[in-house]
């Protein structure tokens, strides 16, 4: 296991050898089953033998009979009691896996951007302590029972009646909970002109995934008697003083995704992701997932505002910028084996990641283990939700030699993440945001993984 990069399970030595996984990697799902049987049985008959007994329990006495086991403490004594009242949290072995900084990356830490640790998660969901947070101006907690949500009309006909909700009334309302990813635009960024950074934390860590509960926008502005047959856009404004304030088109509202969310993962949102109530925006970059939402404006053109202007615009070869790109393209990455992790013996190896689109369901993941030659498809585990991380996993053995792993996800729109050469030929290397590229980690024979871009 890597200190700072979390953990890598391992298999105990002896537990298969490099013969059987080969063989075993051939055959059918049914096959696999009796044979992982097998190898399970063999493996703990070995324990009845001297050599594994140490990784028993009850253990040993220290300098005693080897055959006569003493029981641990934990066997012995009460546990600790439940505590009157209180919030849980991870046990003080798990005290690495934390949302982090990357050093120098940002002058204040107010505008500023936490990754999630992306290698040490398991399935879709993301613990919403490690959601990564990006904030323009720092985060608030703000006082929900002041909290107001105004909405208005940029004229009176698109909007008949400007209204301002407390959250009491917006949770009276008609709510719907659904599991969606969010990424900011400028994840992976650093990594346009060429490798940057060490970990999945930093290449991807701008990325985490929530069930979130609240209101359709489309059923609040119905109330607020919007025409639709003029109203093209809505303008979402935060409450903090970024001048948080983002165009989404009205075609993503009718369709009733964009949600007035309160709720994350079974509780209320968290400060640091918006409490006491954000804007969510399936598929769309993180930026228009307006945190403190104070105010939804109805007009028929697109705002315009600071950051459509100067931020999340993507510069093009030509040196021109291309505004308004706001979906997140088709895009995976493998978190296990990945950069800074350590493998530390050849044999069975779990490959492990996650795919997510913006467009809707991932339809495929392919993985490499010889730098893009050949590809086998990945295990997609249920569920697979549309505009939602999905993970995925494969069977691999490493026979100990320098290995380039990758993966690459295709959408149920038909569209394929592409790799470095495809996406700069048509975006450039000069670009920030939206570097949905192929992600290649280079396992080397020391078993160290390392961040690594085939040209
Ligand atoms: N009010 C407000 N909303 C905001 C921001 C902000 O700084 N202020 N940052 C945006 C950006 S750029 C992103 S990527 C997401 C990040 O959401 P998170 O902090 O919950 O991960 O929030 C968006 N919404
Ligand atoms: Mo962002």
């Amino acid at each position: 296991m890597n200190e700072k990069t979390g953990r890598l399970r391992r298999a105990p030595e002896g537990f298969l050898s490099r013969q059987d996984l080969t063989l075993m990697q051939q055959q059918g799902p049914a096959e696999r089953r009796r044979f992982l049987r097998g190898a399970f049985a063999a493996a703990s008959a070995a324990l009845a033998t001297g050599a594994l007994r140490a990784q028993a329990n009850p253990v040993p006495a220290e300098g005693g009979d080897p055959n006569i086991l003493n029981l641990p403490p934990h066997a012995l004594s009460l546990g600790q009691p439940v505590a009157l009242e209180g919030y849980g949290k991870p046990s003080k072995y798990e005290s690495n896996l934390q949302r982090r900084q990357s050093p120098g990356l940002t002058q204040t830490r107010q505008a500023s951007v936490s990754f999630a640790p992306l290698q040490g998660l398991f399935g879709i969901v993301t613990p919403s302590g490690l959601h990564f947070e990006r904030h323009h101006q720092g985060w608030w907690d703000i006082d929900p029972s002041t909290h107001r949500l105004m909405v208005n009309g940029s004229d009176e006909k698109m909007l008949k009646r400007a209204m301002v909700f407390t959250m009491d009334e917006l949770m009276r309302l008609p709510s719907v909970s659904r599991f969606h990813f969010i990424e900011c635009g400028a994840n992976t960024g650093m990594e346009w002109g060429n490798v940057a950074v060490p970990t999945v934390q930093y290449s991807h860590g701008m990325l985490s995934c929530s069930e979130f509960t609240g209101v359709r926008l489309i059923d609040v502005l119905e109330m607020c008697g919007v025409d639709l047959k003029r109203a093209r856009f809505v303008l979402a404004e935060g409450a903090d003083g970024s001048a948080m304030t983002r165009t989404i088109p009205m075609e993503l509202v009718r369709s009733g995704q964009v949600l007035l969310a309160y709720g994350q993962n079974g509780e209320m949102l968290r400060p640091e992701n918006g409490y006491p109530l954000r804007l969510v925006v399936p598929g769309v970059q993180g930026v228009s997932w307006v945190k403190y939402l104070r105010r939804i404006e109805v007009g028929d053109q697109p705002w315009a505002s600071k950051d459509e202007n100067i931020h999340y615009i993507d510069l093009m070869p030509d040196g021109l910028h291309r505004q308004y790109t706001s979906i997140q393209e088709v895009k995976s990455v493998i978190t296990t084996p990945s950069g800074g992790q350590v493998l530390l013996d050849k044999g069975f190896y779990n490959i492990s990641g996650l795919a997510w689109s913006g467009r809707g369901k991932i339809a495929k993941v392919d993985v490499s283990v010889d730098g893009g030659r050949n590809w086998r498809p990945a295990r997609l585990e249920t569920p697979v939700l549309d505009r939602c991380l999905t993970r995925f996993n494969l069977d691999w053995v490493w026979a100990g030699q320098a290995t380039l792993v990758m993966s690459r996800a295709t959408d149920d729109t038909g569209h394929v993440q592409p790799n470095y050469a495809q996406l700069r030929a048509v975006r450039g290397r000069r670009s920030i945001y939206h570097n949905n590229a192929i992600q290649t980690w280079l396992v080397q024979e020391s078993g160290e993984v390392k961040n690594v871009q085939l040209s």
